[in-house]
């Protein structure tokens, strides 16, 4: 096959002196930080959607992206030409995984029967591909929103049939997931949620969700799919309100029908924007459930109230991030999936490139950065030290359970005032991050 990117080599590890911009300054997938290589924390992954099927389209104007290699067409054939191309991407960037939604990677038919013939034959040229490159399948999931069909949502539909079309394309999609040896398969909420109450059962709705969520991890089982199952957070857009709201209401729902023990979080920055918090609040949440479990890295504007997908280029974003991560262990079978896209006036083949050798360097910035924070222990000590009440006297009598409310006020009439506070040193502790970036 005639190449894609003929003037581009394999991206290189230039260092920070370099000034080629098609060159790593600080991804060095073989650097050892926290005794683990940049490749095995950061595990980078490209997505499918944005990167091979977007158009640049917008609500005010048609797409503008150059594809040479994409005839335009709804075909197979174009399909899996595409997908090679895409690998050829993949594997001069040097990540080491992508992710895909079915209807991203082959054309949707006209019947269901006909879709999965046409995910079929794309998946066998993935195959093909992900053994000659090496290249691995992060998560899979389904494209339960784009299909009119899907109008009032798909597990969530007023229409029963709706739900049925929707496990059965996941059925599929779990078992395309399965048979590229994915490592996880991702549950995100297209229109999972509501425009208006009132023509809405909210609460029949939720329990349909659960339902469907449940038949997931039932055929997982049958099928001897040992990926991992992801729900991923988002507030809005494009319903006005969807049920994955924010990582807690995702554990809250997960708990409430005793599905928490099947599913991580898959934490996509822009949406903690969308919810009003920052992607560290979001971090910390799944992760101090135990549920951090992957992450859709991009990034929001903050001028803009939507999903604006932007790669990710903030340093202090990705040392916050990597902060998180590795304070909870760091990946196991998530990975840091650039879930952006290129702008619209990046038109140009190139573009995707520099956009993810960007992030990608953004991302080993921010992991040498919070290995170093870490290292040096004074962030840590802190936190540590402004709770050192509570690992002696009352404090560890009241976070053991033996202390009563009756003890408590013997306590206090006793000592007749709390100990004094001491402060909080916020701007002491800007100016510690500082030091580092
Ligand atoms: C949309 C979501 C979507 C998921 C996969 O906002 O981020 O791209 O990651 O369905
Ligand atoms: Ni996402
Ligand atoms: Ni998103």
């Amino acid at each position: 096959m005639k190449s894609a990117f003929p003037d581009i080599t394999r991206i290189a590890y230039e260092g920070a002196q370099s000034k080629n911009p098609l060159s790593f300054k600080h991804y060095n997938a073989a650097e050892v930080v926290e005794g683990k290589t940049m490749h095995e924390h950061l595990r980078f992954a490209v997505v499918y959607w944005h990167t091979f099927r977007g158009t640049g389209s917008d609500p005010f104007g048609a797409g503008t992206m150059q594809r040479p290699w994409d005839d335009g067409s709804n075909s197979v054939v174009n399909a899996q030409n595409r997908a090679r191309v895409a690998f050829e991407f993949i594997q001069k960037l040097g990540a080491p995984y992508y992710c895909w939604h079915d209807r991203d990677v082959a054309p949707e038919g006209a019947t269901l029967a006909e879709s999965n013939k046409n995910f079929d034959a794309v998946a066998k040229v993935l195959k093909e591909e992900q053994k000659r490159t090496g290249v691995k399948l992060l998560w899979g999931t389904a494209n339960l929103f784009s299909n009119p069909r899907y109008v009032h949502g798909a597990s969530t539909s007023c229409n029963a049939d709706v739900f049925a079309y929707a496990a059965a394309q996941v059925k599929k999609a779990m078992e395309v997931t399965h048979e590229l040896g994915g490592e996880g398969y991702t549950f995100w909420g297209g229109r999972e949620g509501y425009q208006t109450l009132l023509n809405t059962d909210m609460k029949r709705e939720q329990e349909h969700l659960a339902r469907f969520l449940h038949l997931a991890v039932d055929y997982k089982k049958k099928i001897g799919f040992k990926g991992q199952f992801y729900i991923e957070p988002k507030p809005k857009e494009p319903t006005k309100h969807q049920y994955d709201s924010d990582a807690a209401a995702c554990l809250n729902f997960l708990r409430e029908f005793d599905l928490l023990p099947h599913f991580k979080l898959n934490i996509e920055t822009n949406h903690a924007t969308l919810a009003g918090h920052t992607v560290q609040h979001e971090l910390e949440t799944a992760g101090a459930a135990g549920a951090l479990g992957s992450i859709d890295a991009n990034t929001g504007d903050e001028l803009l109230g939507w999903d604006t997908d932007q790669f990710p280029t903030n340093i202090y974003l990705t040392a916050y991030t990597m902060l998180s991560v590795l304070k909870y262990g760091g990946f196991t079978t998530g990975g840091v999936n650039f879930d952006a896209k290129v702008r619209r006036e990046s038109f140009e083949p190139v573009d995707l490139f520099h956009a993810h050798i960007g992030g990608m360097d953004a991302f080993a910035r921010g992991l040498k950065l919070a290995a170093a924070i870490r290292k040096d222990g004074r962030l840590a000590a802190f936190v540590a030290d402004r709770y050192a009440s509570w690992d002696k006297g009352i404090g560890a009598k009241i976070e053991s359970g033996k202390a009563t409310m009756k003890e408590l006020e013997t306590y206090i009439l006793k000592k007749g005032e709390a100990a004094a506070n001491t402060s909080g040193r916020q701007e002491f502790l800007e100016n510690l991050i500082n030091e580092f970036i």
